[in-house]
């Protein structure tokens, strides 16, 4: 050991984490070649999980962070919002200015005015969520933080209630892995690490639930293509199957959940050829999957982001986890269904976000609503202020919240200022009055917990960052001292808040970690599989959840687990079902900038299903409008039969500026609120469609 680390520091190889916003939180090792540059990015080979295993893009990094396109100084808006003209500022001007702004705000619409707006271009926890430490102590409106996991994480606690589950390195030993409504080859490719474990070794199955043939669903040996927002529907008729065929677990389900007989009566109609009317599976898919899951105790069902983004996507995701609860599947090694781990690190965050500042009577408004929040919506602002000033770290909302049309009329509101801490000069950054340049990870100290697995990780800084780069840390430390923000976190360095949380939260300090690489928080077998109870009072999992407890719209949800007709549903103005999946080569719109992921990514497409291609004269390569009240796009079309008919797939979160027409895919999804805490509904668009001009034209050469 000691041999390999002097070796690795001869070649310096320094230890690093995957800060994006990705559930594999890779363990890294980092070819560093001086003080200022890096060479090659691997996956760390004794990490259990990372196993050696990164994706393409992290792989290339050095493309990101030497990028020649990187910001490096501060700017200040010199033409129109959103024309993109800007000068050089120094650092001092730069923060002058935002906190003159804060408090001019503050002191005329009162400080709610003021919103702080982030998300997780770092997870770092440090650097990702030290922003809500200035919104708490300055008593700025609070963030509903929506955009990503609010949907998954609702459907998840309602049945299971707690963020935990079985070990996912136990993939490798089940003889089942559903992968349910994620695209793990494109989105966290570890998992398909272990899933080969399981087919190599076990000659275990593979399922994948998708709309469309991904790649994940192209290696698999079963896809089902159900229409989007359908999971329910046929969670429920396999549960039906098991009932009916005898694979429910009757001994389990008495010890272990709430109201098995119920369950039983309810799914009494809801049958294979329910479901295959409401899916668009046939009876024949849907009992084949039925008997296989059924039949086999080593299932996995790995539960991905992506079907909870829909209007319904909390109950369906909740109907999905109920399946091993009828099975009994939680019981065994490499079996039961897992999401996310985040509950396992109880994490003291008080120094990070200020959390003995915070005042939860202070309005607190929906990210993934930031068009209706900038454009005056009173069902956000309430009776609160307009917002007038924002401070925004580590997302870029202009391209990646829904509505984008709506978001774009609100960021240009002349009496609306922006500060945005960016990396590169994002659509978002383009609307700003003053752009800050942001380190990048390996520029910066942070701690990193992992959704998709079990480590506690710190990421070391590695290099110094180019210009005059500082990290989201010092950006609030400059504002904390201009504002008059007074907090202990405020003083400390990035490092001496990582060992601190560390500490305070039970864990071993800074330097312990590092030199032991990682932490494995898995907690124990037993309790990973619920054999101690789930995460509600009585320890039982919930067929009947109390959505009423998990969110203020829950009016209409089914109390069991059903088909809850409450989607953008397609009608005869808007015949198709649009899904906007993650592309593979970029991270939402990280890496749209480098060279290798955009080749690889080519352009933006709409995937078309050939029949409906011939129905409305469509060719390949030829031009697609396709709309809605919100807004329009036009794209090349690519026939694809991998999904229904009257389903169109637009993968990547693409620049607006890579459209004809300068705005992206999110102008036709909608920010209205999932069920029943909110959460964006990406997936669930209906959409009409068209022929361009030129296309015709192509058609009749
Ligand atoms: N390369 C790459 N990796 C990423 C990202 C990226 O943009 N690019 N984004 C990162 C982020 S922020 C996240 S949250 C994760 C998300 O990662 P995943 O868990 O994989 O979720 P998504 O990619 O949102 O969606 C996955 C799949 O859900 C499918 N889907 C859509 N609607 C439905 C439905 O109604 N039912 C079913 N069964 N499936 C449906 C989509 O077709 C898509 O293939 O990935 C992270 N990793
Ligand atoms: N159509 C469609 N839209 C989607 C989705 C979808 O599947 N389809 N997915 C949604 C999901 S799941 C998510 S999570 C959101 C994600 O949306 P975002 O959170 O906006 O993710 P990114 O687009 O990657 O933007 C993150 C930004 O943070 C910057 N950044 C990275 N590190 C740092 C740092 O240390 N400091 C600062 N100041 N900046 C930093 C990066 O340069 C980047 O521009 O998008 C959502 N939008
Ligand atoms: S798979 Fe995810 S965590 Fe791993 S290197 Fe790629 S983006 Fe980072
Ligand atoms: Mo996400």
């Amino acid at each position: 050991m000691q041999n390999r680390t002097m070796q690795a520091e001869a070649r310096a190889v320094r230890a690093s984490v995957c800060p994006h916003d990705c559930p594999s939180t890779c363990a890294l090792e980092v070819e560093v070649l001086d003080g200022a540059r890096i060479g090659a990015v691997r996956g760390a080979e004794t990490n259990s999980y990372t196993a050696g295993v990164i994706c393409a893009k992290v792989a290339r990094y050095a493309e990101r962070i030497h990028h020649p396109d990187r910001l490096t100084r501060a700017l200040l808006r010199t033409g129109p919002k959103g024309a993109g003209q800007f000068r050089e500022i120094g650092w001092d001007e730069a923060l002058d200015r935002i906190a003159e702004q804060f408090l001019a705000v503050s002191a005329r619409h009162g400080s709610a005015a003021v919103w702080p707006y982030y998300y997780a271009g770092t997870m770092g926890l440090v650097q990702r969520d030290g922003i809500n430490r200035l919104r708490h102590v300055m008593r700025y409106s609070r963030q509903h933080t929506t955009i990503c996991t609010t949907l998954c994480e609702t459907g998840w606690i309602a049945g299971a209630g707690r963020y935990t589950g079985p070990d996912p390195r136990e993939m490798a030993k089940s003889d089942l892995i559903v992968i349910w409504g994620g695209n793990p080859v494109a989105t966290q490719v570890n998992v398909m690490t272990h899933v080969s474990r399981a087919r190599k070794e076990r000659g275990a199955k593979l399922v994948v639930v998708d709309p469309y043939r991904t790649g994940t669903a192209a290696v698999a040996d079963i896809h089902l293509a159900p229409r989007p927002a359908t999971d329910a529907a046929l969670a429920c008729a396999v549960m039906h199957v098991a009932f009916r065929d005898g694979y429910a677990d009757r001994d389990y389900m008495a010890r272990y959940t709430d109201c098995p007989a119920q369950l039983e009566a309810h799914l009494a109609t809801r049958t294979p050829a329910w479901a295959s009317a409401i899916t668009g599976l046939t009876v024949a898919e849907i009992e084949a999957f039925a008997k296989l899951y059924g039949t086999t105790a080593r299932s996995y069902i790995r539960v991905g982001y992506g079907f909870g983004r829909v209007r319904n996507g909390a109950i369906n995701l909740h109907a999905v986890t109920c399946l091993p609860g009828v099975t009994g599947a939680w019981q065994h090694e490499g079996g039961g269904a897992f999401w996310n781990n985040r509950g396992i690190y109880h994490w003291d965050k008080t120094l990070i976000e200020g959390l003995d500042a915070r005042d939860r009577s202070i309005r607190e408004m929906d990210m993934s609503r930031i068009g209706a929040v900038l454009t005056g919506d009173r069902s956000e602002l309430g009776d609160g202020p307009q917002v007038h000033a924002m401070l925004i770290q580590n997302t870029n909302p202009a391209t990646v919240a829904p509505d984008s049309n709506k978001v774009r009329r609100g960021f240009l509101r002349e009496d609306l200022f922006v500060a945005v801490h960016e990396q590169f000069m994002t659509e978002t950054a383009k609307l700003a009055d003053i752009v800050l340049p942001a380190t990048m990870f390996m520029e910066h100290d942070d701690l990193y917990q992992a959704g998709g697995h079990s480590h506690i990780q710190i990421g070391p800084k590695l290099i110094e960052p180019p210009g005059a780069c500082r990290s989201n840390h010092e950006v609030l430390q400059g504002l904390a001292t201009r504002l008059g923000a007074r907090h202990r976190g405020f003083e400390m360095s990035a490092m001496e808040l990582v060992d601190a949380t560390l500490q305070a939260s039970g864990w071993p300090g800074a330097a312990e970690v590092m030199a032991r690489r990682w932490i494995d928080a898995q907690p124990s077998f037993a309790d990973s599989h619920f054999l101690n109870g789930f995460g509600h009072a009585g320890g039982k999992f919930r067929f009947a959840p109390d959505w009423a407890a998990l969110g203020p719209n829950h009016a209409g949800m089914p109390s069991l687990p059903d088909h809850a007709a409450v989607i953008d549903a397609a009608t005869e103005d808007r015949p198709f079902r649009l899904i906007a999946p993650p592309a593979r080569q970029f991270l939402n719109t990280s890496f749209t900038e480098t060279p290798t992921s955009r080749r690889r990514e080519q352009r933006p497409v709409a995937r078309i299903h050939p029949d409906d291609a011939a129905r409305h004269g469509l060719v390949e390569g030829g031009r697609v409008r396709l709309g809605n009240a919100r807004g329009e796009v036009v794209l090349p079309v690519v026939l694809f039969d991998g999904m229904q008919p009257g389903v169109v797939v637009v993968e990547g979160i693409w620049p607006g500026s890579d459209f004809e027409g300068g705005m992206g895919i999110n102008v036709l999804t909608s920010d209205e609120p999932g069920l029943p805490n909110g959460g964006a509904v990406f997936h669930d668009t209906a959409v009409w469609l068209r022929a361009e001009a030129a296309n015709l034209a192509l058609a009749a050469e």
